[in-house]
């Protein structure tokens, strides 16, 4: 009996090595355990047998690793199969598990990343605000009262309950003054939302990332100084700006900061409004009576703050013409980003 098995034990195995589809694997469970099969043979012969008990044990041990070899063969030959359906999957299955794509980070959070790095190294914390604002943080805190012709620059989605949605991070500019109070240097990047058309480089919805440092003698130079820094950092080289009057109620004096354009060069294109430049970043000495309004003494202190406009700052490291790609929710657009 011993010998019969270990002959049928070496068959099986040679038999199961050439079994490669589930037609074979069948043939071969019936050829040994099928009613007519060795197995059952075995058992028959049992009755020869002098020591049934053992013989018994034999079979039934062999009986048991046919029925475990067969499984096994049968599952890797079906796992084998949904791999080669998935990978070359034309219709839609539910039950199979489809390969998933890595994501990648949107270019905003990437550039507001590196923005976020270089001001975090230089002593700035970050703070988070929220999108949805009163009229007193978003204009008359920023020293522009209720029918004050600078709020024609910006018009906004109002709400019913008289709130809106914030056209710039200067917004949360008194808050932040409230908390913390003197000296501080932070940045804080959000969403903001302007009623006006859109084109190449104006958008509905974009990025800014506000920062303002205050403390004693605070003076124009650290301004200038923290801008290019920041800008040879994310650029990794030095990128040609230019520094004008500009006028915001909320700083005194106030700037435009413009870099030349990164798409033409400078020769002037759609991206630039065919100008050469592109307003980036408006930033001033803060004007009294914001600061006052924030709990500053003013006596003691003065400082800085900027609106960097983000989404402009994308699209100039990264080469994109139209700011409207940025919402598009094209992913065709947006992949291209996984690799930076
Ligand atoms: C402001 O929003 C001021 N709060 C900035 C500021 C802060 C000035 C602190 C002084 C001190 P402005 O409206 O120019 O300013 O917008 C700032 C930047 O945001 C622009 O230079 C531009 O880069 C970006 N920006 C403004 N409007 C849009 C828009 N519609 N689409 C895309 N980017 C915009």
């Amino acid at each position: 009996m011993k010998e019969r098995i270990e002959q049928l034990s070496g068959e099986f195995a040679a038999a199961l090595g050439k079994a490669t589809d589930a037609k074979s694997l069948e043939e071969l469970r019936i050829e040994y355990l099928g009613k007519k099969g060795h197995v059952a043979e075995l058992m028959k012969g049992l009755r020869d047998v002098a020591d049934k008990k053992a013989a018994g044990q034999l079979i039934n041990s062999f009986k048991t690793e046919v029925e475990a070899k067969l499984t096994e063969a049968t599952e890797a030959l079906e796992r084998a199969a949904v791999e080669a359906q998935v990978r070359g999957a034309k219709k839609y299955n539910p039950s199979l598990i489809a390969e998933r794509e890595l994501g990648s980070y949107h270019p905003i959070t990437l550039v507001s990343r590196e923005v976020e790095a270089v001001f975090e190294s230089m002593g700035f914390t970050i703070e988070d605000y929220a999108e949805i604002v009163g009229d007193y943080e978003c204009f008359e805190a920023l020293n522009i009262p209720k029918h004050h012709p600078a709020r024609d620059m910006q018009d906004t989605y109002y709400l019913d309950n008289g709130q809106l949605l914030k056209t710039h991070t200067s917004a949360a500019q008194n808050a932040i003054m409230k908390k913390y109070g003197a000296p501080l240097r932070a940045i804080f990047p959000g969403r903001c939302f302007r009623n006006e058309s859109t084109d190449a480089c104006h958008e509905n919805t974009f990025f800014q990332m506000e920062g303002m440092m205050i403390g004693e003698d605070i003076s124009i130079s650290n301004l200038i100084y923290f801008m290019k820094t920041m800008l040879s950092e994310v650029f990794n080289r030095d990128v040609k700006v230019r520094l004008r009057p500009g006028f915001f109620p909320f700083v005194e004096p106030g700037f435009e900061l413009d870099i030349n354009c990164e798409i033409c060069g400078g020769k002037g294109c759609p991206s630039c409004k065919n100008s050469g430049w592109l307003e980036l970043c408006p930033c001033g000495m803060i004007h009294p009576n914001v600061l006052r309004d924030g709990g500053i003494d003013i006596e003691k202190y003065s400082g800085f703050a900027f609106g960097l406009g983000l989404t402009r700052l994308a699209m100039m490291k990264y080469g994109v013409k139209d700011i409207r790609d940025f919402n598009s929710g094209s992913l065709r657009a947006l992949s291209q980003f996984k690799s930076l």
